[in-house]
């Protein structure tokens, strides 16, 4: 693991117990981890210099000692909707004392009063109302986060959210990804027309945002309730063409060969597919789509069918789990509590848990230089007070997260 040219290097994170994620799959024992008891880690101009046993570990201008404590690549959450504005507690209290969904959305709740409540913020005011959420994912350990649009649904209020998506990344220690998500739900001046919305955003709204500089990838919500298989590939369509990675909302609540469509445009992700079918699951794996599973919808919405893990898992197909922190179904801020929730609700094994929310999310962003200790590598890490790797995943409610270094900077626990 040695680097010739990591001769003098800028900070040597020493003594510390690693879990590199570099490297194979791993078959659940512990060698998956990349596990270095006593272990440092070299940083030079913001990148991984070198890592390997502190015994070997090459001269630095600064030494930093690790206390012991645990350390692995800072966490990566690759499926958010963080940056709305309003609150639907009311919602789910009326539902909870018996109202039902018609009721909720003739008083024009749901999903159109996140819309409401985003359009009406100023720009500010919706950067506000987002920092708690994210301060809150940073403090557990997040260095590289994913934010899509979706609650804008015209130019200019996508336009809002996604700048406001780039002034965190600015604000905090953390990475931020954009994704478009204008095909999220159908905007009350669209109502009937949804072809007409579809031809706007793509002739229009998705060129002038990609113009911007303001969007890093594409989604959209691929179901009944929300847009056509069709409607889906024409907005790949523009996506490629403007050179732009795409991925999807797929299989949610019911087959619509979303995850199938997403692999023909070569995507980065599918993600949530609890109806992912075997040619879908065939389809990813040929294309190396990663399948990012939500268990905090599961959860919330308390659905009962999994997705097809052992199948996921016979045909390769790279796994990763994130909060679709949200606030219709997933209204979740803890990247360690989804952890729980995936080895819990459906059995992953803490080390593809901890994969799912390292080396492979990385890759469902296309970041494929972050999610790992290596040479090479962003130096992003957290610290952590635990007693092996999988407590990450074991312990609810705790946060033992220490420190994160953000592109090779120490930053004690945001709080
Ligand atoms: N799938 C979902 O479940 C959420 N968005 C999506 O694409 C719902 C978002 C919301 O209700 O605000
Ligand atoms: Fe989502």
């Amino acid at each position: 693991m040695s680097d010739a040219g990591a001769s003098r290097a800028d900070v040597l994170y020493t003594n510390a117990r690693l879990a590199t994620l570099d490297g194979g799959g791993g078959g659940g024992g512990g060698d998956g981890y990349g596990i270095d008891e006593d272990g440092a880690v070299a940083v030079r101009g913001g990148r991984i210099a070198w890592v390997g046993p502190r015994a070997e570990a090459p001269p630095a201008q600064r030494v930093h000692d690790c206390g012991g404590l645990w350390l692995t690549p800072g966490l990566v959450d690759c499926h958010t909707h963080i940056v709305y504005a309003g609150n639907r507690s009311d919602e789910w209290e009326a539902r909870l004392n018996g109202a039902t969904y018609e009721d909720i959305a003739r008083a024009g709740g749901g999903i159109m009063s996140t819309v409401r409540a985003t359009r009406a913020a100023s720009e500010d005011d919706l950067l506000a109302a987002s920092l708690p959420r994210i301060r809150a994912l940073l403090a557990e350990g997040v260095t590289t986060l994913e934010i899509k649009s979706g609650y804008g649904l015209d130019l200019a209020s996508e336009a809002k959210m996604l700048r406001v998506a780039r002034r965190v990344g600015a604000l905090l220690p953390v990475d931020v990804c954009t994704t478009f998500l204008g095909a999220h739900a159908l905007p009350p001046e669209y109502a009937g027309r949804a072809d007409d919305y579809i031809d706007m955003l793509c002739g229009e709204m998705l060129p002038a945002l990609a113009a911007q500089g303001l969007v890093d990838a594409v989604d959209a919500f691929c179901e009944r309730i929300g847009f056509s298989h069709d409607q889906t590939a024409r907005v790949f369509d523009v996506a490629r063409r403007l050179g732009l990675p795409v991925k999807l909302h797929a299989e949610q609540l019911s087959d619509q060969g979303g995850a199938a469509l997403v692999a023909r445009h070569g995507g980065l992700s599918a993600d949530h597919l609890e109806w992912l079918s075997p040619e879908g699951v065939a389809a990813m794996a040929q294309a190396g789509t990663v399948a990012v599973l939500l268990p905090g919808a599961y959860y919330f919405l308390r659905e009962t069918r999994m997705p097809p893990l052992a199948q996921l898992r016979a045909a390769g197909v790279p796994l990763a789990v994130a909060t679709d922190c949200n606030p219709g179904t997933s209204p979740m801020t803890s990247l360690l509590l989804a952890l729980n929730m995936a080895c819990t609700l459906w059995r992953l094994t803490p080390l593809e848990a901890l994969r799912g929310v390292t080396v492979n999310a990385a890759r469902a962003l296309g970041r494929a230089d972050a999610g790992s200790l290596a040479p090479g590598q962003r130096a992003d890490f957290a610290l952590w007070d635990i007693a092996r790797p999988a407590d990450l995943a074991y312990a609810i409610g705790a946060n033992p997260c220490r420190g994160v270094v953000n592109a090779g900077v120490w930053r004690d626990r945001l709080s």
